[in-house]
């Protein structure tokens, strides 16, 4: 039997599976030592410019591509906003452009993985709403907001399953919902719902979209967010192992505490948290990534070769994205995490491009 067949988790028997072909993408890139770069909304928008706005189809503009030649590897997107039919995700993007840049950043061979901050169904308010500890378990089987979300993901199954390519096939996406969910600022977070919620709510959601809706080519990805103490015990939080393909860390560094001490705190978390994770990876066979990273404003000018490749180097990682470039307010001209033109780290990042720490698409 071909090793593709018994790869194969879908019905395709092994002859063309396009998860298991971003699988072995991503595998084949740790191999290689290659970080994939990612950044999110990369095609959708950038330092003074917005292709929402302009109602720009071409979808070429990138702040990455715009320092360093090519586009990022890795493009991330964000599904909020879906659930409840808005034409624009939380974040101002037309979710028919950014079906297009889906397929656009597709057919240039890059990667695209979806998040979801996705409101909270039980109060109407948003992802960021905690004030009450039932959400989980009220759209959870037998919970009153059950059938309520479920249509909710039934929008999110259709959109994902309308990114096909030119030839009419589906687009292989890496998915990762209900993530960071060891903190406690989203609904679904760990001070809000029990372990076993938590799981129940992962499975109901696998199953779901998986079975029920027949989404077969979404690789499933976990991020738990750093913990101060006690990151092991994210794994209480773990669905199981067939409904994973990727453990991922999402890792700040902080600007909430001065430079001094925002560096080195960084790079410890990362060290412990990323340690932990690769173990588990191994043992459980997943692909280890860093979901979502960042310094917010790169006010620090080395922040590339100096602070990120360290933090990452010796690790399998497939790939590492950082957050959005906005200049929308209430974040105004600071909510920036990949190098634009004119700013702060661009030689620096081009460094970490050449020699090799961080892998555009070229
Ligand atoms: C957060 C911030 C928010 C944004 C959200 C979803 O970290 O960037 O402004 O709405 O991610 O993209």
């Amino acid at each position: 039997m071909a090793a593709g067949a018994m790869l194969c988790c879908c019905s395709c028997g092994g002859r063309h599976c396009p998860k298991e072909e971003l699988r072995q993408r991503l595998e084949e890139a740790v191999q290689d030592g290659a970080c994939l770069f990612g950044h999110q909304d990369d095609l959708m928008y950038g330092h003074c410019w917005n292709a929402t706005k302009d109602a720009d189809t071409l979808l070429e503009r990138s702040d990455v591509k715009a320092v360093a030649g090519a586009y990022p590897f890795v493009l991330g997107l964000d599904l909020g906003g879906l659930e409840t039919d808005n034409q624009s995700n939380l974040d101002g993007n037309d979710f028919s452009l950014m079906r297009l840049a889906v397929q656009k950043h597709h057919a240039r061979g890059g990667i695209v993985t979806l998040s979801w901050h996705l409101g909270n169904p039980l109060t109407g308010g948003n992802a960021w709403d905690t004030g009450s500890d039932y959400v989980v378990s009220s759209i959870l089987p037998g919970g009153q907001k059950h059938e309520y979300f479920l249509g909710w993901l039934d929008k999110v199954c259709a959109y994902i399953s309308s990114l096909k390519d030119e030839d009419g096939r589906q687009i292989p996406l890496v998915w990762r919902p209900w993530h960071e969910h060891t903190g406690g600022w989203f609904w679904w977070g760990s001070s809000h719902c029990s372990a076993e919620e938590f799981n129940v709510l992962w499975r109901m959601t696998y199953d779901y979209m998986t079975y029920e809706k027949g989404l077969r080519d979404l690789l499933w990805a976990i991020s738990p967010n750093v913990m101060d103490e006690d990151f092991d015990s994210w794994m209480e939080r773990y669905p199981g192992d067939y409904c994973v393909d990727i453990v991922g860390l999402d890792c700040y560094c902080s600007t909430y505490v001065p430079q001094e001490e925002a560096l080195p705190k960084y790079g410890a978390d990362m060290e412990r948290c990323l340690g932990s994770l690769q173990k588990f990876a191994a043992q459980h066979g997943k692909i280890l990534a860093v979901t979502e990273t960042g310094y917010e404003g790169l006010t620090y000018e080395k922040w590339w070769t100096q602070t990120l490749a360290p933090a990452i180097e010796g690790f399998p990682i497939a790939w590492a994205l950082v957050w959005r470039n906005t200049d929308q307010r209430p974040l105004g001209l600071k909510h920036f995490y990949s190098p634009w033109p004119g700013g702060p780290t661009e030689g620096d990042f081009c460094e970490c491009i050449e020699n090799g720490t961080l892998k555009l698409l070229h």
